[in-house]
């Protein structure tokens, strides 16, 4: 029979490394001769980076609701979780994926402030017990992470998302409900300083790769 896939996940505030990372850890990974996939929420089919768009865009005349929003993370999640990361890990493939429901709980309880007892109660209803292996959380002062993406937008003349207009006070809640996390759950989670040059970040994050999966069977 053949031994179902491993989930990692790369967490954090905007700007932190993620998307940088994400292609690191999967080299790393098939480095060690596994077959990888890499991916990202909201998003990673057709139909969920349908409801990404929805969910980033700053073109309607209204509000998003919170409650509409966080459905609308787990409606795009459950169409990932079914088209792409359940067939991945049922073929033995190892996933990658930048962000997942720690963020759930960082953006939409931590920043909106909705109650975690809700999203875990979407968490049980969408992913049937599936949880991340290992979630590599960069973390770092928002500011710091923001002035990375300056520099970014303005090389490509891109306007901010809807997350992205948020100010200061939710994005340092936000933080705030990722260490929380991170200190509720030290078996899963890695705490990667975010704020040290790439080449150091790497080295903490091959560390952690290296510690973690060399224990599992
Ligand atoms: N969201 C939510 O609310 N609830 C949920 O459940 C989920 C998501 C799943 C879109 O996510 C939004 O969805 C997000 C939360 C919300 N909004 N926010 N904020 P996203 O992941 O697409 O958005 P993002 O976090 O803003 O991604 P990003 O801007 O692409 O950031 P990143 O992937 O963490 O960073 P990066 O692109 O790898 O790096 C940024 C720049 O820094 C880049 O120029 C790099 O070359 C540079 N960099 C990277 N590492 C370093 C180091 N160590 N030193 C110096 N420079 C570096």
């Amino acid at each position: 029979m053949t031994q179902r896939g491993r989930f990692i996940t790369l967490e954090g505030g905007e700007g932190v490394g993620k998307s940088t990372n994400v292609a690191f850890v999967a080299q790393w990974l098939r480095a060690q001769g596994l077959e990888v996939i890499t991916t990202r929420e909201p998003g990673g089919t057709p139909r969920a980076e349908s409801i990404r768009e929805l969910l980033l865009a700053t073109t309607f005349d209204e509000p998003l609701d919170s409650d509409a929003e966080l459905l609308l993370m787990f409606a795009a999640r459950a169409q990932h979780l079914a088209e792409k990361i359940e067939p991945a890990l049922a073929r033995g493939a190892w996933v990658v994926c930048d962000r997942f429901t720690d963020a759930t709980f960082a953006y939409q309880g931590g920043g909106r402030g909705i109650d975690p007892a809700r999203i875990e109660t979407l968490e049980r209803f969408v992913q049937k017990g599936l949880a991340p292996d290992l979630t590599l959380l960069l973390d770092m002062p928002p500011e710091a992470a923001k002035s990375r993406l300056e520099g970014r937008r303005q090389a490509s003349n891109t306007e901010p998302d809807r997350f992205e207009r948020e100010q200061a006070a939710f994005f340092s809640a936000v933080r705030g409900a990722y260490q929380a996390r991170a200190a509720a759950d030290p078996q899963r989670f890695a705490l990667i300083d975010a704020q040290k040059p790439l080449d150091e970040v790497q080295a903490a994050l091959t560390q952690a790769l290296e510690e973690r999966v060399a224990t599992w069977p």
